[in-house]
């Protein structure tokens, strides 16, 4: 049974000039961009979660989705079906998006290990590689009050056990990539909470995962991902220079990279172009959930992107690290409550692969042209002159500073030109 009729085969690439809503006008997997071609670029995943799980619920109704894959293993078919169907290379999961959780923790890892056999089968039939895989730490009403930040050692013990299987199904899996989002890692109130102790507990629970990983051999990349709030108050790992000083805390520089989203960084009142800078200065940009945030209503809508400025701005910080090593782009995002029909999701995936393939375009185009780049050089270049590179050096005190003040004329003022730069990246966008 075919559950995305409207594609025979795969979504092709037809060009700017298609009109046909089922065919990509940008993304042309095999065209060369720079050294490479768009999919290794861009290395898109699908989201189980969102895709295939999603029912359409909000706070005020009832499930809307159109979903005819009903068990476990209707919905991996479907699943499968839609990655090659779409033509992506990588998906993301769960534990519990893949197989049902079960009424004890031996029933749970048993149904999950079920799924993973399927899963190993449905990958070596199509070739499609899992990017990352993770553990659902939040869903669980025994997850309450958090999971390894839980004031309840047994709780921490379970979410461990949890992990444990999670990191194991993703090395059968061959995973790139392990994720752990700070699902309920954080607090609703301060009234009630030992913030030190969570945050401590928090990252007893990496220690753990790092241990137990090297243990088993997976040397799959660990990631964490930031999100200042939601589900909870406030999220310990609010944003990405809060993680880095968790990590540097901790001792876990280099042991995990940051697994950066649109809409966490628009939550943490950040740009995310903010929030990859943070993360690649620092040498830990490790990958992309790839969604937008409706900026008007303050939660996290999780919506597909569209807007080729934002997948520019994304794919400039991509470049500039030189690409991706070990992640990707992944839609970590939803289709609206009323986009019901499973159509809808090729839609949402298509729009979202042909702006990253034109932002990456675009980005590519304003490196090679380098006026963005030379501009900012220009910039600082005082700082490779005598002056710039003895105050940094250490060989001019407070007191130099001020000789220098008091026998020199006042420093000149440079236009940050904004608008000039804003000009020159739409340039090539328009
Ligand atoms: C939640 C979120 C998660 C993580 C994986 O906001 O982004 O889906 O990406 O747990
Ligand atoms: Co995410």
């Amino acid at each position: 049974m075919a559950y995305f009729p409207e594609v025979v085969d795969r979504v092709r690439f037809e060009g700017r000039s298609s009109r046909n809503p089922l065919a990509f006008r940008f993304y042309d997997p095999d065209k060369r961009v720079g050294g490479k071609t768009m999919r290794e670029h861009l290395r898109f995943a699908v989201c189980y979660w969102h895709t295939f799980k999603a029912t359409g619920m909000d706070p005020f109704g009832q499930p809307t989705m159109d979903r005819p894959w009903k068990t476990p293993r209707e919905t991996m078919d479907a699943a499968f079906e839609f990655f090659q169907k779409l033509g992506v290379d990588f998906w993301c999961f769960h534990d519990f998006d893949i197989a049902t959780e079960g009424d004890s923790y031996a029933q749970s890892g048993k149904n999950l290990a079920e799924m993973v056999s399927y899963a190993e089968e449905k990958q070596a039939q199509t070739g499609v590689r899992l990017l990352w895989g993770t553990a659902n730490l939040f869903g669980n009403p025994r997850y309450q009050a958090g999971a390894s930040t839980n004031p309840d050692p047994a709780v921490f013990a379970y979410a461990a056990a949890q992990v444990k299987n999670a990191l194991d199904a993703t090395k059968r899996l061959g995973g790139l990539g392990y994720v752990f989002w700070g699902g309920r890692e954080g607090y609703d109130t301060l009234l009630n909470t030992d913030m030190a102790r969570e945050r401590a507990q928090f990252a007893k629970l990496l220690w753990m995962a790092i241990d137990y990983a090297k243990s088993i051999g997976f040397s799959g990349q660990l990631y964490i991902e930031p999100k200042p709030k939601e589900p909870t108050t406030h999220q310990y790992d609010s944003n990405a220079e809060a993680c880095l000083n968790f990590l540097r805390e901790f001792g876990l520089m280099d042991h995990l990279k940051l697994n950066l989203e649109t809409n966490h960084a628009t939550l943490a009142g950040h740009s995310m172009l903010h929030e990859l800078r943070v993360a690649r200065a620092a040498g830990v940009l490790g990958s992309v959930d790839a969604n937008t945030g409706d900026e008007l209503i303050g939660w996290d809508t999780d919506q597909f992107p569209t807007s080729v400025y934002l997948t520019t701005s994304i794919m400039l910080e991509i470049l500039e690290m030189g690409g991706f090593t070990t992640g990707g782009l992944n839609f970590d995002a939803k289709v609206r409550r009323q986009s019901h029909e499973p159509v809808d999701l090729l839609y949402a995936h298509i729009g979202g692969m042909d702006a990253f393939a034109r932002g990456l375009e675009v980005a590519h185009a304003i490196r090679e042209d380098g006026r963005l780049a030379e501009h900012v050089r220009r910039r600082y270049e005082g700082w490779d002159s005598d002056l710039g590179r003895k105050i940094l050096s250490g060989e001019l005190s407070m007191k130099d500073c001020a000789n220098y003040a008091l026998t020199n004329p006042e420093p000149t003022r440079v236009s940050g030109r904004q608008e000039y730069l804003e000009n020159l990246v739409n340039e090539f966008i328009l």
